[in-house]
């Protein structure tokens, strides 16, 4: 094979010394030079669509004008109202957010930030204008008119009252006042999520613009984020994500193309008060950033976000580009908020004055009003018209959204989770191409180990389902730091089994957005201990998103984690840590500890609609279990009595249950006490209907995991026991975990520090 036929990934990199120089080429800046008058010259905008961009400008500036009054009280038709939400207002913005969305299409997507109204309300405006009559009446079931213009009237005021009601926290809200101003969404148009967490919205963004060139479906990202977020991990690690060469070259697969994304950068020059440029940025443009990630600099540009035209040519440019695979594309685009961070913040603290008129000077609304006077398109009147028809519009929405439903207190937890799993894969996705069937994983006496149940549990799936995806770090060629998925790739191609970047943040967050798209993937993450590394995602994106967005979108992804201990890695490579995951809320969590239970459950977590935790002991990858080599499922929630016994119940779960196992055997062989042994198998949700039978049977418990014992699981299901079946017991109920310590690497001290057989001896000798 010629060194050029050689595919990339298989040619060798050896060292060559030869001197030479990088050349990182040019970025331009405000290149775009037209103007109402040349782009209606050239055919490129009709006059009603650039009423229609005035409109929405004026929209955004009217409603968050109207947030601000409403805050001092002074906005008349809501006077007395109380408006506790945040004011993140974009006010000075809206050329950005409408140029961008006005020439986004329904199948593209965005997601936004705290300072989202803007883009939220620009992406409803522009997604409605393209909508048929069908999508309109859709949107206003109750009207009962049949005109287009009618429809789209009144589409456009729902819009503003589903949004002004979604601030006001009320049930009739975008997000059944669940999300409010900071996390406002509207999937049904594409818009993914505002995110209250700087930068968190990034690799959600990056990750459905993955799942959309998975999908081919031609659709578009926009991600709208501030100059701040891109001094942030986890958005340096979403360029870094979106720009992979494995995503363009021949690695991936038939039609290798980029990942559709525009990173739309809202630089108005502040962080919260601190300045990205000149201060906390060693760059002197955010566009640079673009330089680091892509050798064609993610064809990185500076926009003039004070020219609606301008970004609306910038994001029809990188539209179109995206989707002749091209992305992805990053925008500078220089705007400016003229007011503070939010209304507490009086801004002359770190700005001046002057600085201020001379943005306003160049205010998007004010000069885009001008070229549509200089092209007649409106007239003064015209132009008070449309000011009128949109202020009228926003008060009447506003008025309905003070008066609408608060949600029923009974219902503030509802949301939380989905009960829909996917038991029937639509026919479109239930064709799956295998490139190398994997031999069959070899059975003896119908037994294989935990680390193949799982492997085999991922494969069925894929089988079963194309939406499902498979990546983390080293899974691919390598098979993973512990083999589970050797030959995976083989068999599905890289576009459904991938490396990816070091970067657990992104592997979590990209996740987020493919399952937000509609794809199912599954993701590695090497130790558990790396959770850290994506505490964000986990915890603020992965839990919250079904609930945030009252149950507008679910979120089904499985992240696999692998739990260390007992190999001598130390404090970073040995931890258990499913009590963090636990105690936010929203994510479902497993944690098997047979090959049969890991199997059936790992099976259940893939066709499961809920994000899934799913804990797996590295401990117990060798250890061999029945399993039926035809299709099971083992139940999400429900534990199992892996041992019947009557005088003391061991509640326990991964690593634990065959501690808890043995020490039974002793117990009954030594002391002739009768244990019993409940594994739960998934911590969320708690099966504690199981442990509850068990204890009222045998009056006392002791619970077990390999945890540090300081705010470990343990503690949650000793005190719901001790709640709920305290007429029962006998004794008080005891655990028993890890040393409340860093796991440490000497041989000696790790034999003492995690919980031992003689541990739970000990314990139940204490209260028999
Ligand atoms: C991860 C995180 N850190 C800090 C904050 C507090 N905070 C809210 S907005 C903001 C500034 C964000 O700046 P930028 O991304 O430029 O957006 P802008 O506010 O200018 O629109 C900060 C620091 C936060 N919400 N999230």
């Amino acid at each position: 094979m010629g060194e050029n036929m050689t595919p990339v990934y298989l040619q060798d990199s050896r060292p060559d010394f030869a001197p030479f120089e990088i050349d990182c080429g040019t970025i331009p800046a405000f290149r775009y030079r037209g103007n109402l008058r040349s782009e209606m010259a050239e055919g490129r905008i009709a006059a009603s669509t650039a009423i229609d961009l005035l409109e929405d400008m004026l929209m955004i500036r009217e409603m968050e004008e109207m947030i601000v009054t409403v805050r001092s009280g002074a906005y008349e038709p809501l006077a007395g109202f109380n408006y506790r939400g945040p004011t993140h207002v974009s006010i000075g913005q809206e050329g950005a957010s409408v140029g961008a969305c006005s020439v986004l299409i329904l199948k593209d997507h965005i997601t936004s930030t705290h300072r989202g109204h803007g883009d939220s309300l620009a992406r409803g405006c522009c997604a409605i204008r393209g909508m048929s009559i069908e999508q309109l009446r859709k949107r206003v079931p109750h009207s009962t008119s049949t005109t287009q213009e009618e429809l789209l009237e009144q589409a456009l005021e729902e819009h503003v009252y589903r949004t002004i009601a979604e601030l006001f926290g009320k049930e009739d809200g975008y997000c059944r006042g669940r999300g409010g101003s900071m996390h406002i969404a509207d999937f049904t148009v594409g818009h993914l999520g505002a995110n209250a967490i700087v930068g968190g919205g990034v690799p959600i963004a990056t990750g459905a613009a993955m799942g959309l060139r998975y999908l081919h479906t031609g659709g578009v990202v926009c991600c709208f984020a501030g100059d701040g977020a891109y001094c942030n991990g986890v958005v340096l690690e979403s360029l870094n994500w979106a720009a992979q060469a494995q995503f363009t070259n021949e690695m991936a697969g038939k039609h290798p193309f980029g990942v559709p994304i525009i990173f739309f950068v809202l630089n108005n020059h502040y962080a919260m008060t601190g300045r990205s440029d000149r201060e906390v940025m060693g760059v002197s443009h955010v566009a640079q950033r673009a330089v680091g990630f892509a050798d064609n600099r993610m064809h990185a540009e500076i926009i003039n976000g004070m020219d609606v035209l301008a970004t609306r040519d910038a994001v029809m440019r990188a539209a179109q580009g995206c989707r002749e695979g091209q992305g992805p594309y990053f925008f500078d685009v220089d705007t400016y908020r003229y007011f503070g961070h939010s209304l507490s913040d009086p801004r002359n603290e770190y700005r001046t004055r002057d600085e201020e008129a001379a943005w306003k000077a160049v205010d998007p609304i004010l000069t885009f009003q001008k070229q549509l006077e200089d092209c007649k398109v409106l007239d003064e009147q015209g132009i008070a018209a449309v000011v009128k028809r949109v202020r009228d519009r926003n008060a009447r929405a506003a008025v309905r959204a003070a008066q609408a439903a608060d949600p029923p207190p009974a219902d503030v937890i509802k949301y939380m989770y989905t009960d829909t799993f996917v038991d029937k894969v639509p026919a479109e996705f239930a064709k799956v191409e295998v490139l190398e069937p994997l031999a069959p994983i070899k059975r003896a006496n119908g037994e294989i180990t935990y680390r193949d149940a799982i492997k085999e549990a991922v494969i069925e799936e894929m089988l079963r389902d194309s939406r499902v995806i498979f990546y983390g770090e080293d899974v691919a060629e390598y098979g993973g730091a512990f083999k589970l998925s050797k030959g995976m790739l083989e068999m599905f191609g890289r576009e459904r089994v991938f490396n990816t970047p070091i970067s657990e943040a992104c592997i979590c967050g990209t996740a987020v957005g493919a399952a937000m798209i509609g794809l199912r993937p599954v993701v590695e993450l090497m130790y558990m201990d790396f959770l850290l590394m994506a505490g964000d995602q986990v915890g603020n994106q992965a839990s919250k998103w079904h609930y945030m967005s009252g149950a507008q979108v679910e979120v089904p992804m499985v992240l696999r984690v692998s739990v260390g201990a007992g190999k001598g890695y130390g404090g970073q490579h040995s931890q258990t840590l499913e009590s963090e995951v636990v105690h936010v809320p929203g994510m479902y969590v497993i944690y098997p500890s047979t090959a049969y239970d890991a199997k059936g459950l790992m099976k259940s977590a893939i066709r499961d609609n809920n994000p899934i935790m799913f804990v797996e002991s590295q401990g117990l990858y060798n250890e061999k279990g029945p399993v039926p080599d035809k299709e099971y499922l083992v139940p999400i929630g429900v534990a199992d009595v892996k041992r019947e016994g009557s005088d003391v119940t061991l509640v326990a779960y991964g690593p634990a249950v065959p501690l808890a196992l043995k020490s039974a055997g002793r117990l009954q062989a030594e002391s002739g006490v009768s244990a019993e042994v409940v594994d739960l198998r998934t911590l969320v949700p708690l099966d504690l209907e199981t442990v509850l039978m068990s204890v009222q049977k045998t009056g006392r418990c002791v619970v077990i995991s390999q945890a540090v014992s300081m705010g470990s699981f343990t503690g949650e299901v000793a005190s719901r026991v001790q709640q709920e079946a305290f007429d029962y017991l006998d004794a008080p109920v005891l655990r028993v975990g890890a040393k409340n310590g860093i796991a440490p690497q000497s041989h000696v001290l790790e034999a003492v520090f995690y919980p031992r057989v003689e541990d739970i001896l000990a314990a139940v000798k204490s209260i028999m």
